[in-house]
């Protein structure tokens, strides 16, 4: 069948499908996911201060080893048992693993069988950095030294003599469920990272970082989805009277919930669990510093080239017309949209791998995904981590995907040995454990069975924290009441309609935005009428004394700062007793749950699609993830806000090593407006993950939605476009090397002590920045204009050069408008845009040559099938300017013929920077080119022969 008449088909038929039949199933009461009230330690001021009363421990029995030294830590007097048991006997191991890296490893001496997984880390599910070849300490940069008793280390860097760490003059704390260790902070030290969290401040300064995998909407300072034990200290020195930038990064691999406290002259950790296993990597750039670190986690997957393209999603797209009507639209207005997505909507009642035969009938639904195809667009359905579990009390339900699990025993447990049974969007649910024996081969199955089914381009795997909406297993002994509506209103419903809108919306929308605060009120009226808010706001729970030897797992003495229900680890997510098959409890693996998953997905999509490249978008995420998966920033608003933390959700994610990044463009919960969203698809647009999204029930916010937008869209997607190839160069680079794609200013000006803070403007690479418009309302936006002394910045749009002094500047920034500018000393690889990555790859290419103020530049290109996991043809260009000449250098790996349909020629090269008219343009020294000289702009524009292509070996351009 055709897509067309599907369509049609299905076009006449919204009338009818609109009618939702009704469903009677039982509606989960709220409090089945309430917790106990708990209050966080930090914020209980009775609670005792483990410094003030622990032992602190004694050094013993030192040693050399091949990598560095051994010693036995002994507490040093009384156990204090103050949030747990103290552990007697320590093991301390230091290791030079290599010039840059070093290992400060503590853990108890004598472990239990049984008891690994409270203390370490599983070194097949998050890599350790190891001492592969170590260098010792006369090879190292780093230099490990000790205080006996009571024990204390500190770390200097020798190159620069900087005490980069220190537990001096503080007790070690080592107990069952806590750890805690101190260190001080220089005056000079500035802190990134820590996450996954959004904060007030790009630099993070007396701040509580807790982690903590949670599914919550993105509150500011609250943990969100991942784990990111990971910062990155930029200090500033004067040497020689000029200000020089050192950082360094330190990994703290403990997965454990933790509260990390920083202050201004120090940090505090304390963890409920697991040991010290400590990483210092000593830059001293803090490129190099990301580098290091993201080679040890896993550096990031290679992205096939149409996921550079822009993605369509939305909660709500109802059938498959809905869905085929967003494509056209797209169309319509010709604006490049490549990838359309779905979310929970498409399946047979929120049940994984099936589709509602209603609504998105799997014939009819196929036939229009093999027609999508057919236009080289590409489609992405949701897969939720909880997995329906089938109601053995009614004959006519049939859930194979759980029944083959259940059969290939891969799911959680109950410390009983029964299935851990919670509650999801389908009703009572289990989770698969990916530790189960069997788990990998049933993941595997359903996806490769589905695929024939549903031809799916890649995965989106939400709720993987991992999620359940009811504490502890609160289906057990209750699966024949299956199907369960959540305890919960979905966005939409009665009491659940959304009202609000972004800031501002007031003053661009008056009579809209008063009709809807008045809505909004008698919604809120009607809600407390029928449920007055609770009265209890102060935390009642008590959590009880320790018992020696004993963990309470549940409710362990230190309670972390943990931001959902209340801080009781056990609400809207499976409770720390759910147990794998490996033997461990949620409670000492919670977090790395979602990196597990990814990591599976990622082998089942190679049996998918063999040969090619998974694309998979993941919410909770951990150290390494971005070896497997792309990441985006989870539940944001529609808001100016949330616009504007994007770019440090960006950054951070950059240091965290998953550099393919975006978030809900046009904001997810809340309606979005014109001017909101105008902004923020003009903003995405530079970004490496580039997608639309939205919540049920909101406003439409696709970008044909409202004319400007649907304009300002299409001006910054023909410059994305036209920088497809630099995207992926980069992303190259950081598959390579673990380099970064969406930098901090100050990454690429580390000297510069005024970019400390700076994450309203960034860096695509090294060679163009962003500085966007962020607020409502405004027609300019003030931007720094760094400069390492040689730097030039270029206007994208002239081409003429611009601020270069190291100041703030105040540009145009009227609505629709996105100010970009070219570095100099840079030069990008572009090629013309188009409707699709596809039909983009057939245009000419072309190049941007910026000079800096010496008359230089360099730049590369990387081209390859865009989709081989392998990749075994491909070409890599090296561009090198001088004042007067501009040389490609080719080298390549395989059949360069192979690769013949996307070497398009090279249309145009774009000098910037050319003080005078060149009398000619020489194509190596004698073949003159066509060129143009644009005095006004300084800018020289050659026009190549049509024989002109990316190939092996040298060219020269010279004017
Ligand atoms: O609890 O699938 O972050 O992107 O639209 C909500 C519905 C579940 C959360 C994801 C969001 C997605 C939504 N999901």
């Amino acid at each position: 069948m055709k897509a067309q008449s599907i369509s049609a088909a299905l076009l006449a038929g919204v009338a009818t499908c609109a009618a939702e039949s009704f469903r009677a199933i039982p509606t989960l009461s709220p409090s089945v996911d309430n917790g106990e009230n708990i209050l966080p330690t930090i914020m209980n001021s009775s609670a005792i201060d483990p410094q003030t009363v622990c032992p602190g421990y004694k050094l013993m029995h030192m040693r050399q080893t091949k990598s560095g030294v051994d010693a036995r830590l002994y507490l040093a007097g009384k156990a204090c048992n103050i949030y747990g048991s103290d552990i007697d006997q320590l093991q301390l191991r230091v290791q030079y693993q290599t010039r840059d890296r070093l290992s400060v490893q503590i853990y108890p001496a004598n472990i239990p069988d049984g008891q690994e997984s409270w203390y370490k880390v599983d070194d097949d599910q998050i890599a350790r950095p190891l001492d592969r070849m170590p260098v010792g300490p006369t090879g190292s940069d780093w230099e490990f030294s000790y205080v006996e008793n009571p024990f204390s280390f500190t770390i200097k860097r020798k190159s620069t003599g900087d005490i980069v760490f220190s537990t001096k003059d503080t007790k070690l704390v080592f107990e069952n469920q806590f750890v805690e260790w101190k260190t001080s902070l220089p005056s000079n030290s500035n802190i990134y990272g820590l996450g996954d969290i959004i904060s007030a401040n790009f630099e993070l300064k007396n701040t509580n970082r807790t982690i903590y995998a949670a599914d919550i909407g993105d509150a500011p300072e609250a943990n969100l989805y991942g784990a990111h034990p990971f910062y990155l200290d930029h200090r500033y020195v004067k040497v020689n009277g000029a200000t020089k930038g050192y950082a360094h990064g330190v990994y703290s691999r403990n997965f454990h919930g933790q509260d990390i406290l920083v202050r201004e002259g120090g940090i505090t950790w304390r963890t409920i669990g697991g040991s010290i296993d400590l990483f210092f990597f000593s830059g001293p750039t803090p490129a190099k510093v990301t580098q290091s670190y993201v080679s040890e986690i896993g550096k990031p997957a290679m992205q096939q080239y149409w996921t550079f393209g822009f993605h369509q999603c939305r909660w709500g797209y109802a059938n498959i017309s809905e869905l085929d009507n967003v494509v056209k639209s797209y169309q319509r207005f010709e604006i490049p949209m490549e990838t359309i997505w779905s979310d929970i909507d498409y399946m047979d009642q929120y049940r994984d791998f099936t589709v509602d035969e209603n609504t998105y009938p799997q014939v009819e639904f196929k036939a229009w995904l093999d027609d999508l195809h057919k236009e080289h667009l590409h489609y992405i359905p949701i897969v939720d981590a909880a997995i329906y579990i089938t109601n053995p009390s009614n004959s006519s339900e049939s859930y194979p995907t759980y029944d083959r699990g259940h059969e290939l025993d891969v799911f959680m447990k109950n410390p009983d040995g029964s299935e851990y049974i919670g509650a999801v969007w389908p009703g009572y649910t289990v989770f698969p454990d990916w530790s189960a024996p069997n788990v990998q081969k049933w993941w595997d199955e359903e996806y490769i069975s589905w695929h024939k089914e549903v031809p799916f381009d890649g995965i989106w795997l939400d709720m993987n924290e991992v999620s359940s909406f009811c504490v502890g297993s609160c289906g057990s002994g209750k699966i024949n009441m299956n199907p369960v509506h959540p305890p919960f209103k979905l966005p939409g419903e009665k009491g659940s309609v959304i009202y609000s809108y972004p800031e501002g919306f007031n003053l661009t929308n008056s009579t809209e935005a008063a009709a809807a605060a008045a809505a909004s009120k008698a919604q809120d009226d009607a809600n407390n009428a029928q449920n007055p808010p609770s009265t209890v706001t102060t935390p009642y729970y008590q959590i009880p004394a320790v018992t020696p030897n004993v963990r309470n797992i549940n409710h362990p003495p230190y309670a972390i700062n943990h931001a959902q229900g209340n801080h009781d680890l056990a609400v809207h997510a499976v409770s720390p007793n759910a147990t794998h098959h490996d033997g461990t409890s949620d409670y000492d693996v919670h977090s790395l749950w979602g990196a597990l998953e990814i990591r599976a997905s990622f082998e089942t999509l190679l049996k998918v699609f063999p040969g090619k490249r998974p694309f998979l978008l993941a919410r909770s995420t951990g150290p390494g993830s971005g070896k497997y998966a792309a990441h985006w920033g989870g539940d944001n608003g529609s808001t100016f806000y949330y616009m504007r933390k994007s770019i440090q959700q960006a950054l951070n994610f950059g240091l965290f090593g998953i550099p393919f990044f975006g978030v809900d463009t046009c904001g997810f919960g809340g309606n979005s407006d014109l001017e909101l969203c105008s902004r923020w698809m003009q903003l995405s647009a530079f970004f490496t993950f580039y997608r639309n999204h939205n919540i049920l029930s909101a406003n439409s916010q696709e970008a044909y939605v409202w004319a400007d937008v649907a304009t300002a869209a299409k001006t910054a997607m023909s410059i994305r476009y036209s920088l497809l190839p630099y995207f992926y160069t980069l992303m190259y680079h950081a598959h390579k090397t673990g380099s970064t794609v969406l930098r901090a200013l100050s990454w690429e000006f580390p000297d510069d002590e005024n970019l400390i803070n700076t994450d309203s403007q960034f860096m695509v690479g090294p060679g163009l920045m962003v500085v966007p418009a962020l607020d409502q309302g405004v027609t300019n936006v003030t931007g720094y204009f760094p400069t390492d002394g040689n730097t030039v910045w270029y206007d994208w749009y002239t081409g003429a050069a611009t601020f270069s002094d190291g100041k703030n500047h105040t540009v145009d920034a009227p609505l629709g408008h996105i100010p970009v500018f070219i570095r100099g000393g840079y030069v990008l690889p572009l090629q013309k845009p188009a409707l699709t990555t596809y039909q983009a790859r057939k245009n000419p290419f072309e190049v941007i040559v910026a000079l800096d103020k010496s008359g230089k530049a360099t730049g590369n290109v990387y081209i390859d099938d865009g989709e081989s996991h392998n990749v075994k043809d491909a070409l890599f260009v090296a561009f090198r300017a001088t004042k007067n000449s501009v040389w490609f250098n080719g080298v390549s790996i395989g059949n360069l013929d192979k690769l013949k349909s996307y070497l398009t020629n090279v249309a145009s090269v774009y000098v910037l920077g050319v003080e005078t008219k060149p009398s000619a343009v020489k194509l190596s020294g004698s073949q003159n080119c066509d060129f143009e000289y644009d005095t006004q702009h300084k800018k020289l524009t050659i026009k190549l022969p049509s024989s002109f292509v990316y190939s092996k070996g040298q060219k020269e351009i010279t004017w």
